[in-house]
């Protein structure tokens, strides 16, 4: 071949992957979320909507299905996968039977405070761990608070771990956390989120365990009268977007996506810190007991079986040694 032929061919291949990387398909993508429309994640996902719209000049929009109109948490979370959802925000407790790293950060007592947390999550550990859901068939985009999750009921306030015996417990599509519970001494039951509230009201279950918002969003404040802050897991909520979304994606609009997504964060935590405040407050109004003076020790300690299964896993348990680590 002459050298102006070889030439030729790398001034088209050099044109050809530029335009591949940089022309794009005007698309919607459909985003899932179990929370409802005033919910803070719900409203994160709207913002980055926003700025995704404004900077890809009106191309490409964020189409938002709040309050599980695509379906419950663990259905989304498939849908997602096979790229039926493009997008998708859910707690790491239930794609953690999907993505291992999830479980990880759902682990209970893993996290000394809030403020450990963040400091995980937006360090170069948050960042490889989103950089890991591939394999899964997600790309993780962002994760955004969720405060801390405790364990409410209707029938007795929670002030040792005797207290726990026999309680029929709601807990989210997750193995890890139906262990939790039953290593707590009462009864897992797995329910999908929507159907908590009627689960309370009609006494199939005793109680649940959720953060602030939850608990009060969706009114089981108003079934279980008793919430003990046991601060069990800190389990943040995660930002995928489905991997086929992702690889039909140009290097810019992925660059578009992962930028807009971490903006929703900044914007998400100051929502998140005022709804958290306002839902304590609601409760206390609303005449919940609030148990603070529990024996938390106990607690604690019934977790040894759940972290040495977790640590059979040698890369979670590099992982929760990491975590652990960070001060
Ligand atoms: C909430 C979380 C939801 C869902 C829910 C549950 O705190 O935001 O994504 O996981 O808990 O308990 O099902």
């Amino acid at each position: 071949m002459s050298s102006r032929a070889v030439l030729r061919i790398v001034a088209i291949a050099t044109a050809l992957s530029f335009t591949a990387s940089t022309i794009t398909f005007a698309r919607e993508f459909r985003a899932a979320d179990t929370q409802n429309e005033d919910y803070p994640t719900v409203q994160a996902l709207g913002y980055m909507g926003s700025l995704i719209s404004e900077r890809s000049g009106g191309r490409h929009q964020i189409k938002v299905f709040h309050s599980r109109q695509l379906g419950e948490e663990k259905e989304t979370i498939e849908q997602t996968r096979v790229g039926a959802i493009d997008l998708n925000r859910t707690n790491v407790a239930p794609i953690g039977a999907f993505v291992p790293a999830m479980n990880v950060l759902a682990m209970p007592f893993l996290f000394r405070s809030i403020e450990h947390l963040q400091k995980v999550l937006d360090g170069p550990i948050g960042n490889e761990i989103l950089n890991s859901f591939e394999p899964y068939g997600f790309v993780g985009l962002a994760f955004y608070d969720s405060g801390a999750r405790s364990i409410y009921n209707s029938v007795r306030p929670i002030r040792s771990i005797d207290d726990m015996k026999g309680l029929r417990l709601r807990v989210q599509q997750s193995q890890l956390m139906s262990d939790m519970i039953r290593a707590l001494g009462a009864e897992p039951v797995e329910l999908p989120y929507g159907q908590v509230t009627t689960g309370l009201a009609t006494k199939l279950i005793d109680g649940a365990e959720n953060n602030w918002p939850s608990f009060v969003t969706t009114d089981h404040y108003k079934f279980a009268g008793y919430y003990t802050l046991t601060e069990h897991t800190m389990s943040p909520e995660v930002l995928v977007m489905s991997r086929k979304a992702w690889e039909s994606r140009s290097a810019d609009d992925r660059k578009l996506f992962r930028e807009a997504a971490t903006q929703s964060n900044l914007f998400m935590r100051e929502k998140w810190k005022d709804l958290e405040q306002r839902s304590r407050r609601q409760a206390e109004a609303a005449g919940v007991t609030i148990v603070t003076d529990f024996d938390r020790k106990p607690f604690e300690t019934a977790m040894a079986g759940i972290y040495a299964k977790a640590q059979r896993d040698p890369a979670a348990a590099k992982l929760i040694e990491r975590i652990r680590g960070v001060q």
